[in-house]
């Protein structure tokens, strides 16, 4: 560690002048994971005040607890820990299909090309050893993080509504249930379906359709909280994970939500207000079902609906 803190305090003296962290960067959520206190909480300190958001674990099974329950945008991980070395947490990470893209930084003690080779073979995104400058290991750290939000926007969002698209959902369909299943908790799917849509494009042409979908997946997003999973899952179907949130619940939120899109037009263009209306298939999960099955019954309680006379919500 004093070795570690001398050369921090000598690069600090010659660092290049400190530049803001990027605006989209600020509030990323970092999780360090190092089993030396001291090394740990400097790191920890030093990007905080950079305006990151950082969480610490000493060991393995602390820092899979923390990957199971929160989103991180990177992880920094020590190899040489006890009980069980870092590279254990490689193992996790591959399981499960969103932690899996998480950018890792290998920050490790020995400068040992076995370790950097069968680190950057089993997924690492790079590796520093120790001692470090804490100048090139912040650089390192916002270039990695600006390139994984690139490309996660290019894979994983709806470039017309900006919200997220089928990719995603599917993902995070198996990530709740996952979740759900450890804490025994509730939780629910909807598909929504607008009524009619075809005949707002052939009235009124694709781009007045575009806005509508448009306003409506910001009506939604508006409508959820920051937990629930939105998703554009179809051209004009919507999809929601609602995390522990029952069926009957769901229900009655978007009964709420299809009441208040009937009562105002969704979109306004050449002085005509449009108005729409949805039908709405839910479905909750439990531990018998696949989550292919899951989907299929909440697509067959929207269909349901459909067949039952449109803009209504069937569970
Ligand atoms: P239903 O009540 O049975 O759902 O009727 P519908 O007209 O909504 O359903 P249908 O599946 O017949 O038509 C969906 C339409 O959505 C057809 C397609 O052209 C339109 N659509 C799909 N994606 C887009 C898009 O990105 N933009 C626009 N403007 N229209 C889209
Ligand atoms: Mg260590
Ligand atoms: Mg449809
Ligand atoms: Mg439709």
């Amino acid at each position: 560690f004093e070795i570690n803190c001398k050369a921090l305090l000598l690069e600090q003296e010659q660092a290049p002048r400190k530049q803001a962290l990027p605006s989209q960067l600020l509030g990323s959520r970092l999780l360090i994971v190092d089993d030396d206190r001291v090394l740990r909480s400097f790191l920890a300190r030093k990007l905080r005040l950079e305006g990151y958001n950082v969480d610490e674990a000493s060991n393995v099974e602390a820092a899979i607890k923390l990957l199971k329950e929160n989103d991180y945008q990177l992880i920094t991980l020590d190899l040489m820990m006890h009980p069980h070395s870092g590279y254990e947490i490689f193992e996790v990470l591959k399981e499960d299909p969103m932690i899996k893209w998480l950018p890792m930084l290998v920050l490790s003690g020995r400068n040992d090309m076995k370790d950097v080779v069968r680190c950057f073979r089993m997924g690492a995104d790079d590796f520093v050893t120790k001692p470090f400058r804490y100048e090139e290991l912040s650089a390192r750290i916002q270039r990695m993080l600006l390139r994984h939000k690139e490309l996660a926007l290019l894979a994983f969002n709806d470039p017309l509504t900006g919200i997220h698209n089928r990719r995603y959902f599917d993902l995070q369909l198996q990530v709740e249930a996952n979740r759900a299943q450890r804490y025994n908790e509730p939780l629910t799917l909807v598909i929504i379906d607008i009524d009619f849509f075809k005949e707002v494009n052939d009235r009124h042409g694709h781009p007045a359709g575009d806005l509508v979908l448009q306003k409506f997946g910001h009506l939604l997003q508006s409508c959820l909280r920051n937990t629930d999973i939105l998703a554009r899952v179809g051209g004009e179907e919507f999809g929601v994970i609602f995390p522990g949130i029952t069926d009957l619940e769901a229900e009655k939120i978007m009964n709420r939500i299809l009441q208040r899109v009937r009562s105002e037009s969704i979109a306004s263009h050449d002085n005509f207000d449009y108005f729409i209306t949805f039908s709405a298939g839910i479905a909750s999960w439990n531990t018998s079902k696949s989550v292919q099955n899951w989907f299929q019954v909440a697509d067959y309680a929207l269909y349901k609906a459909k067949r039952t006379g449109r803009n209504r919500v069937v569970r």
